[in-house]
């Protein structure tokens, strides 16, 4: 590697491959960490370095990947990311040549393709940024809020709802925990495997309030062991949202293809075109892709 520290070095899709590998390797060397793998929290560092895009002022978003900087590192709605962060950081020490935004966005693609999902189309072409470009907290979404916060801090980056529905899909993968927001459980019984099963259990389980000294949180009343967010739980009960939420339990390709646009999007904002260094995205081999 040492040979591509060079000032001239332009990294090819080979190169951005070996990291991709990289980083799928490292997914599964979770142990007992939560539910065997750090795809989920990997995922999460993603979206949260992507949704604080303001379409507005064209602020925010994964170009820069502020949140290494304080305070948006301490931001409240990242708390836990500095486990997805270090974790990244193990890759960057062996591609020191990747920024920061393509890494995390790269991150987020292996994720979900090593978890079974549909491919992300990515490219790469992001800057490290400076601190003065952190964003100020309250970009993300609230998990206590309904309806019309979702589409206020959805829109803010220029999403739509069949759009958010698409997104809140993830929620199928990895689980709450009680000392990063406060909230507990997985939303599935699969949650290292992408399905559309959040949105079948939101249809076919009957969701009751928890009764505990936690925040608002729904239990599932068979088996108590899952759990939605009021964010989540707005999605079957707004219309508009139910509409999308009905097609993608009923349709996992449909899902897959919509999440898997909606996914990509989400990782460029905030990235002018101009630096991306292709015009057409790519699509990255999983790990299973390159077996012989
Ligand atoms: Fe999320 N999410 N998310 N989420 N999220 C949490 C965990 C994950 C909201 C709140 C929470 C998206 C949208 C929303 C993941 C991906 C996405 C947690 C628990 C909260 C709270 C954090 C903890 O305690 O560890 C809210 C609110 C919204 C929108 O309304 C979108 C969009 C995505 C990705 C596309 C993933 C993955 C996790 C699991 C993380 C883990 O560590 O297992």
């Amino acid at each position: 590697q040492a040979a591509k520290v060079q000032v001239n070095f332009v990294p090819t899709k080979e190169d951005y491959q070996q990291v991709y590998n990289k980083i799928a390797e490292l997914l599964d060397e979770a142990g007992e960490y939560d539910d065997g793998s750090y795809g989920p929290v990997i995922l999460r560092l993603a979206w949260h370095s992507s949704g604080t895009y303001d379409k507005e002022t064209n602020t925010g978003g994964s170009n820069y990947a502020t949140m290494r900087f304080e305070p948006e590192a301490l931001h409240g709605a990242n708390n836990g990311l500095n486990i997805a962060r270090d974790l990244m950081e193990k890759i960057k020490k062996e591609f020191e040549w990747i920024t920061y935004g393509d890494l995390w966005t790269l991150g987020g693609v292996a994720a979900v393709q090593e978890m079974q999902g549909p491919k992300i189309p990515w490219r790469p072409g992001r800057i490290d940024g400076f601190a003065a470009d952190a964003t100020p907290d309250g970009r993300l979404p609230d998990a206590t809020q309904g309806s019309d916060h979702l589409r206020k801090i959805f829109g803010r980056m220029g999403f739509n709802d069949q759009e958010i529905v698409a997104l809140s899909g993830a929620h199928a993968l990895g689980r709450t925990h009680r000392d990063r927001s406060g909230f507990e459980g997985p939303w599935t019984f699969s949650p290292t495997t992408l399905t559309n099963d959040f949105f079948k259990l939101l249809f076919s389980e009957t969701w009751t309030w928890k009764k505990w000294n936690g925040p608002k949180q729904l239990e599932d009343k068979a088996t108590k062991s899952l759990m939605m967010l009021p964010t989540d739980y707005v999605l079957v009960q707004d219309k508009s949202f139910k509409k999308f939420a009905r097609q993608y339990a009923d349709d996992n390709d449909l899902f897959f293809r919509d999440f898997a646009k909606v996914v990509s999007r989400l990782f460029e904002l905030g990235v002018p075109t101009q630096q991306f260094v292709t015009s057409e995205p790519w699509i990255m081999k999983s790990l299973e892709d390159q077996q012989d």
